[in-house]
């Protein structure tokens, strides 16, 4: 069923953008939510809001009321997920953020031309992604906020300059500004291992700038030195190579599914899909769609690649990637 939501509504998200303060989110999410009509087409976009709203409330109670050492960038996750593009100067993360988003940031041939981080949404197979555009990291320079961003996202995207003959070096650079704040990003596998020192975040190197003449020869030995703990892709934002292959990596670094619900006698909503992480089960779902669904909820019917036609799981069942779910209560 469409959600048919009033233009009242769409002129109130705008607000959004605008909001700075958590306490100043949630009255628009409020408000929102008092707008949204009451009827089956919206339950999504209500339980959405109520979800949004009940952790805005949280972040607000648990705000310290004085303020921390410095500027901090806390940047409200949206979307299936937050990957932040982080490297050395010029490399062209803001190149990268203009080719796979709609925004505008501004692209220029000297470094520090993004001044504070910048979020746009990325669009993959009708699921948006987070992307955070930064400062550049040089040897004497990080910003203090820098290794609390790559923490707090689900991703990172390191993105280097093929044109540069010494890219070790700026991957050395990178990699040691992160570690004198014990932070690590490593290959999405390798996540896992010994947390008690570092913070490790999975991670994926962007060789940008494919298109110069030298750009082979120079990846081959950082490709060769970090091969254990980094996994490169080669792309030119200039003659846009790779870069739906880079898309599908930058999903897959989120460890996530899709799940497109299914009302009873209905067609499949494949615009909108549910977004878990990976190892979520049915009961995960029903919580997301409603508190009553969970509650209620007796069985699932599931169509899967090739696997299930309409069977019957339990809450238990575990979700896949593109499964089509019908929650029966
Ligand atoms: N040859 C080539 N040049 C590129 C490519 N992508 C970006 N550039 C150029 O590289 C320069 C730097 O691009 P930006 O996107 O501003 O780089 P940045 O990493 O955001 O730079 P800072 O914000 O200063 O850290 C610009 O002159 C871009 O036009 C590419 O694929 N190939
Ligand atoms: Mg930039």
């Amino acid at each position: 069923m469409p959600a048919n939501l009033p233009p009242q509504y769409f002129e109130t998200e705008k607000k959004l953008k605008s909001a700075k303060s958590p306490e100043e989110k949630k009255e628009i999410m409020e408000e929102l939510l008092s707008i949204v009509p009451k009827h089956k087409g919206t339950e999504k976009i209500q339980a959405q809001l109520k979800s949004k709203i009940s952790k805005l409330k949280d972040q607000i109670q648990k705000k310290p009321k004085t303020a921390s050492h410095g500027p901090t960038y806390h940047i409200e996750k949206a979307g299936a997920g937050q990957v932040v593009l982080i490297g050395p100067p010029n490399a062209g993360k803001s190149s990268l953020i203009a080719s796979l988003t709609n925004a505008e940031p501004e692209i220029q041939n000297y470094p520090f031309t993004t001044p504070i981080p910048f979020p746009a949404m990325m669009e993959y197979k009708n699921v948006q992604i987070q992307l955070i555009d930064t400062p550049p990291i040089m040897s004497d320079y990080i910003d203090t906020w820098h290794h609390e961003l790559v923490k707090g996202a689900d991703g990172v995207l390191l993105v280097i300059d093929l044109s540069n003959p010494h890219l070790e070096k700026d991957i050395y650079t990178v990699l040691e500004k992160l570690r004198e704040n014990r932070v690590e990003i490593v290959t999405q596998n390798q996540q896992g291992s010994d947390g008690a020192r570092y913070f490790y975040s999975p991670s994926l190197v962007v060789a940008n700038k494919n298109d110069h003449p030298s750009a082979q020869k120079n990846l081959f030995s950082p490709k060769k030195t970090f091969e254990s703990q980094l996994e490169f892709i080669s792309v030119s934002t200039f003659k846009k190579t790779r870069l739906e292959e880079l898309k599908e990596k930058i999903f897959k670094l989120l460890n996530v599914l899709r799940v497109y619900s299914k009302t009873p006698g209905k067609k499949v909503d494949y615009n909108e899909p549910f977004v878990f992480k990976k190892g979520s089960s049915v009961m995960d779902m029903a919580e997301t769609v409603h508190r009553d669904f969970a509650r209620k909820l007796k069985y699932a019917r599931i169509w899967g690649k090739d696997k299930y036609k309409g069977q019957k799981v339990n809450r238990e069942y575990i979700l896949q990637d593109e499964d089509i779910i019908e929650l029966h209560i």
